[in-house]
């Protein structure tokens, strides 16, 4: 009974520690405004976060997250409203590239469209995104017909940033109270 108890205690306190886990931004004074009316707008401050990404490119193969697996289109890039996008980008033929997307989902950049410099080796290019969701296109500059992929802008919350540290928690406790319970079966 003892045992039960304490495995219960450990749930419980395993569950509280979830919401706390894994938040990369100061989290305080967003969970006092939970109630408010501009909670969506809190949530976006709140949760704006770095998204990294490695993308390969090659004229002739795409864009890619790692050199085998380029293609056309390349990987979908997904991020949350606001985000920061860091890129390493990577040219993998040895030409010259220049990533940029498209929030009008054009082959040619517009003003407020991010873009890279040019990139013959390998360059790093971080900006924030727009907080439109949208399903967008990205692009090489010089190769807009093998070189693009599609970039979704999706609602804050969306991706699942702590399905891991749920999981390791509740594996932990699981284990944690199994191992109490089998201990309590040999006790005599
Ligand atoms: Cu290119």
């Amino acid at each position: 009974m003892k045992n039960i108890l304490i495995a219960s205690m450990l749930l419980l306190a395993s569950a509280a520690i979830i919401p706390f886990m894994g938040n990369i931004v100061p989290y305080g004074n967003a969970r006092a405004s939970l109630l408010n009316s501009d909670y969506e707008n809190t949530r976006l401050a709140v949760d704006a976060v770095t998204r990294n990404f490695t993308l390969y490119g090659s004229f002739s193969a795409g864009w890619g997250f790692a050199p085998a697996s380029m293609s056309t289109p390349g990987p979908t890039i997904v991020i949350e409203q606001g985000d920061t996008v860091n890129l390493d980008l990577v040219s993998q033929d040895g030409i010259t590239h220049r990533f940029f997307v498209s929030y009008t989902n054009s082959s040619t950049p517009n003003a407020g469209d991010p873009m890279s410099a040019d990139f013959t080796t390998s360059t790093t290019f971080q900006f924030a995104a727009t907080t439109t969701i949208g399903t967008y296109k990205y692009y090489c500059y010089y190769h807009t017909l093998t070189m693009w992929g599609y970039f979704d802008v999706v609602q804050t919350g969306t991706i699942p940033e702590f399905q891991l540290a749920v999981m390791l928690s509740l594996l932990v406790a699981t284990t944690i109270a199994a191992a109490l319970a089998n201990k309590r079966k040999y006790q005599t």
